[in-house]
């Protein structure tokens, strides 16, 4: 008997205790995709008990115990950024003493320095330089390519993109058509925040406007460049605007079937304006981060894959979450620095190993994916008697 079989009819064996959840329950089920309303009744549904088996029933419909990482390199090769969103910490400004800009050698070098055997994805999404000249970039990523033959570059987020099409002169379509050529192979999702105008005006005013972000995912997505998605919640927004945010992701999946995964990003409350501004010094907790992760897992029924990711809401909590619709983990990374500048205190990588420790922990089965989803391989072993999950620091 597969996993999802194994669970049909467990609504029987624990009590749903919120009335409003039953026609959910139903058409979950059914296999039913849920409205606008009834994603708000999950956000406000005391009855987290449910809301988890939920998500999970559906998870495992997907994937059964499957769950998915990347052996990765994150690397940021500016923080220089004129942008100045003010939930940022990571953004310097050119000429300050933390400021850095990389050549295209220094690139090259860098990822030498930090490279693994096995290293499969390379993570790029850095600030929007003011100087660097358009042929910096595809001259990068064919250089990544050539001095690492099987690597695979997933880069520039959307607002990226828009930033280059700016300097370059060109549209956004040619330059995304231009990086595929020089060997990008995928689009992160970051610079998404949260779509709704009255958020976006106040944490990213100058940054790539929410149907622009959206039109170049879309346009990506018609070249073949799958791409993934971001919400940053936890700031000032409502569960309306985080909802809102979903459904925008949901019609344009519904268009085109490009997206792999939906990545909410907890807020980081430190160094940063907006923190600064809100008095915010508290990180989300871990029942917002699990609700979040179950309510996008039960809303965005056309995403393959809900990421918990490990830097934001602790490795611990990534665990738990795999019961709460998570089916990917994200990368090993090896260095982060946008949520650290910001006061994250997980680790600054995980290694390999941890990642399949951190799965088979909760009991599910570990694979190993590259960029582009491809399996490369199954850790079907059970635990080895006695193993324990890593510990990383929690917030
Ligand atoms: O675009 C910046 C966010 C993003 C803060 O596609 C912050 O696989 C929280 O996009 N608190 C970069 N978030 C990270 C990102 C990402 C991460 C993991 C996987 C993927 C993927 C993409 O981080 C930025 C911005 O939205 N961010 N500052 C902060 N203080």
């Amino acid at each position: 008997m597969n996993a999802a079989a194994s669970h049909a009819g467990a609504w029987q064996y624990a009590p749903v205790r919120d009335p409003k959840l039953l026609p959910i329950v139903e058409k979950v089920e059914a296999g039913e995709r849920l409205t606008f309303e009834e994603g708000l009744v999950l956000y406000h549904t005391p009855d987290y008990n449910t809301l988890m088996r939920l998500a999970n029933r559906v998870r495992e419909r997907k994937h059964g115990s499957k769950t998915y990482f990347v052996h990765s390199l994150r690397l940021e090769f500016t923080n220089i950024c004129y942008v100045g969103c003010t939930f940022c910490a990571f953004a310097a400004r050119k000429g300050e003493a933390r400021a850095w800009d990389y050549s295209v050698e220094e690139v090259v070098a860098k990822v030498r320095e930090k490279w693994e055997p096995g290293l499969t994805e390379l993570h790029m999404s850095s600030g929007h330089h003011p100087n660097r000249p358009w042929s910096y970039y595809p001259q990068m990523v064919r250089a990544l390519n050539e001095n690492f033959p099987g690597i695979q570059v997933k880069a520039f987020t959307a607002a990226e993109i828009e930033h280059l099409s700016k300097i370059s002169k060109k549209p956004t379509l040619e330059v995304l058509r231009e990086l595929k050529e020089a060997g990008l192979v995928a689009l992160p999702g970051g610079g998404a925040e949260i779509f709704a105008e009255r958020v976006r005006k106040q944490i990213a005013k100058n940054k790539v406007k929410a149907e622009k972000w959206l039109q170049i995912h879309r346009e990506a997505h018609s070249l073949g460049i799958r791409t993934n998605a971001t919400m940053l919640y936890g700031h000032i927004e409502t569960l309306e605007e985080r909802l809102d945010h979903m459904d925008r992701l949901r019609r344009l999946q519904d268009e085109t079937g490009g997206f792999y995964s939906f990545i909410p990003l907890a807020f980081q409350p430190d160094a940063n304006a907006l923190a600064f501004n809100l008095g915010k010094t508290e990180f989300t907790t871990g029942l917002d981060d699990l609700r979040n992760l179950a309510v996008a897992r039960l809303y965005l029924d056309n995403f393959d894959h809900i990421k918990g990711y490990w830097v934001m809401i602790s490795s611990d909590l990534v665990q738990v979450s795999l019961d709460w619709g998570v089916s990917d983990i994200d990368g090993t990374i090896i260095e982060e620095h946008i949520a650290h500048a910001a006061g994250a205190t997980s680790p600054l990588g995980l290694s390999r190993q941890k990642m399949v420790q951190l799965i088979q922990a909760a009991g599910r089965i570990p694979v190993e994916r590259d960029a582009l989803y491809n399996e490369l391989r199954v850790f079907e072993a059970p635990i080895a008697s006695g193993s324990r999950a890593p510990r990383a620091a929690t917030h």
